[in-house]
């Protein structure tokens, strides 16, 4: 598992170098604050995301909670839940080191051929993942709209700069399409 310095690291050590890029890693430090509130804007989120992600994926699918769906019975409802959970938690991680490798090396090896073998529909997988990503830019940027959230709306309040985070939502943005080309 690598982060932002470490990744520096072992690149410079692979052609033998000095850490080259100090740059990027003073922007990484100087961003490191709007980071932590990007990481905290999705993890104290996270029920309420995940809840509603597979919400609307069965609403859009609802052959999923009928006999012979991947969401059915309840045993399988859980894993479901359970499963975008684990995928939202290894997104923050990402997010939180900066780098994908964590996500890659724990997460995402290996499970699109677990779910092949289990049945579970990667299609119906990836609507989720696309709903979380869209809650994740709504919350980094501290916009969930009463339209989506409703009575749940939660406004964070921290410090909203200039491009609200544009920068973060397009990282964090990165992580979900990779949980999506690897599942795709
Ligand atoms: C640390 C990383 C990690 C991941 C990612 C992980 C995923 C994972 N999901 C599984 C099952 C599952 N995953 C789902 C998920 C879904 N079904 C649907 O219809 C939806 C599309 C989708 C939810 C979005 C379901 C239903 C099962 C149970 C399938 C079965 O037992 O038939 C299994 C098989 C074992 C089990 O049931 O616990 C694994 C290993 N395990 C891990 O350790």
């Amino acid at each position: 598992m690598l982060d932002a310095f470490s990744k520096a690291v072992v690149s410079a050590d692979a052609s033998t170098k000095p850490v080259a890029d100090i740059d990027a890693l003073k922007a990484f430090v100087a961003s490191g604050n709007r980071r932590l509130d990007a990481v905290n804007a999705i993890a104290s989120n996270a029920s309420c995301m995940v809840s509603d992600a597979i919400a609307g994926m069965i609403c859009e699918n609802q052959g999923l909670i009928q006999a012979g769906g991947n969401c059915y019975p309840n045993r399988r409802m859980a894993a479901c839940l359970r499963d975008a959970e684990i995928i939202l938690r290894y997104v923050t991680y990402a997010l939180l080191a900066g780098d994908p490798s964590v996500l890659d090396d724990r997460c995402l090896n290996g499970l699109k051929e677990t779910y092949a073998a289990l049945g579970v529909p990667a299609t119906s997988t990836v609507r989720a993942v696309q709903i979380m990503k869209a809650q994740a830019a709504a919350h980094i940027q501290d916009t969930p709209s009463d339209a989506r959230a409703g009575g749940k709306k939660r406004i964070m309040g921290a410090p909203v700069v200039e491009d609200r985070c544009a920068s973060l939502v397009a990282e964090a943005s990165s992580y979900f399409d990779r949980v999506i080309s690897a599942l795709s």
